[in-house]
């Protein structure tokens, strides 16, 4: 049977810091689906729309990754998708209670999906979209720390917003 892992999260944008987990992951399962989540209750820069269309973008090359969106419950969408595994990224101890937290629901929840952490880059272990955002926000580079194709679209954005 293929081994199917979902990586879900906000990438409002995806970063370098994404791409390598993305990478890393789609080396290990036969498939990992990239799931961006639909949250109505947050404000991002990026629609889900957009997201997805960067995710694509920058994932073009491996053949193995789908990008897609969801709503609700990430372990109903993992099931819904046939899914055995959830790979997340962690970068510092900041990320793991939030993790660990998230993790334990899930298993709760579902008992036959398993969550797997892929520690960071070292490079990109201070990473965050949120950075990125705060970054570009004020017009200087971020080239290293998003593929070009994200750069390009936060400088859109935020020549649109000024
Ligand atoms: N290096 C390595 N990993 C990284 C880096 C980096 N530089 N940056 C981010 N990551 C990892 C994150 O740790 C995370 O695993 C993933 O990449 C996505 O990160 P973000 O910031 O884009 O997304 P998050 O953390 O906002 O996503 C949170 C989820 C959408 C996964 C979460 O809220 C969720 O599952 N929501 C659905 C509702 C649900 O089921 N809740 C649980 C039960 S209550």
């Amino acid at each position: 049977m293929a081994s199917i892992a979902v990586c879900p999260g906000s990438f409002d944008p995806v970063t370098l810091g994404h791409l390598d987990i993305i990478t890393r992951g789609a080396k290990v399962f036969d498939k990992v689906i990239v799931a961006v989540l639909n949250n109505r209750s947050k404000q991002p820069l990026f629609t889900v729309d957009e997201r997805v269309q960067l995710l694509k973008e920058v994932t073009k090359d491996i053949e193995n990754v789908e990008v897609d969106s969801f709503y609700g419950l990430l372990i109903d969408y993992v099931k819904e998708k046939e899914a055995s595994a959830i790979i997340k990224g962690l970068r510092a101890v900041s990320d793991f209670e939030y993790e660990m937290q998230m993790a334990s629901i899930n298993r709760q929840l579902d008992k036959s999906v398993e969550t797997f952490f892929m520690m960071t880059n070292n490079k990109y272990s201070y990473l965050s979209s949120s950075i990125v955002k705060e970054i570009a926000k004020y017009h200087a580079p971020v080239g290293d720390l998003v593929p070009e194709v994200v750069e390009n679209a936060l400088k859109e954005k935020y020549i649109t917003i000024k």
